[in-house]
């Protein structure tokens, strides 16, 4: 059987985990002979959208671009894995509406599976890996989210994972259980 492509979007604040568990996600399952590919911060935002920056219209485009990139991947039948904070309500569901949309020829939309990683904002500070929650508190970083711009908690996540209360490993096997009985891997 062929496998199907989807769009696994990995969402929450800086040093929630989500490279950590997009990473890990993606070794898991390309050992399973699964073809995955993740898009993150180093792929992304300094190649194709390296003309963006942190304002709230840069973030709109800087998401809408990656839908759109990781649509194309889920259509040549690969689970495309997007870890960007994706802080804004609206883009994640463009996100989700991109991938319901048909291209011409096309019977079936693409799977859309949103992934909330959630963590207390205190747990991502107390984290702080580049010092970044640091520098935007003291001002020297502007519209920093969860400091000084807004984090809109997905209100329907298909799957929420919680990195402070379980490990790398459990919280991939919730995702790829969740694949699995879903029938997509
Ligand atoms: C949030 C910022 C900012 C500001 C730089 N706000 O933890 P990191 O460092 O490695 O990941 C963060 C990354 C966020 O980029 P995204 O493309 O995921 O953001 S969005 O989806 O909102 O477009 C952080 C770093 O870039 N970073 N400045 N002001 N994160």
């Amino acid at each position: 059987r062929k496998q199907q492509g989807i769009t696994l979007w990995l969402t929450g604040l800086s040093a929630s985990g989500k490279s950590t568990v997009a990473t890990a996600l993606e070794q898991h399952l390309l050992h399973l002979g699964v073809a995955a590919y993740r898009l993150d911060g180093d792929n992304v935002r300094f190649g194709l959208n390296k003309d963006l920056g942190f304002s709230e219209k840069d973030r709109n485009e800087n998401i809408r671009r990656i839908s759109e990139v990781a649509k194309l991947f889920a259509d040549s039948s690969t689970i495309a894995i997007t870890s960007f904070i994706s802080p804004y309500r609206a883009d994640r569901d463009l996100a989700r509406e991109l991938h319901a949309q048909t291209t011409a020829g096309d019977e079936t939309p693409l799977p859309f599976v949103e992934v909330y990683v959630d963590v207390p904002l205190e747990v991502a500070e107390q984290r702080d890996p580049k010092g970044l929650y640091k520098k935007a508190r003291a001002g020297e970083i502007k519209d920093f989210t969860g400091i000084s711009a807004p984090y809109e908690e997905p209100l329907n996540p298909e799957i929420t994972i919680k990195t402070h209360e379980n490990s790398v490993e459990e919280c991939v096997a919730q995702i790829t259980s969740w694949l699995t009985d879903k029938g997509y891997i």
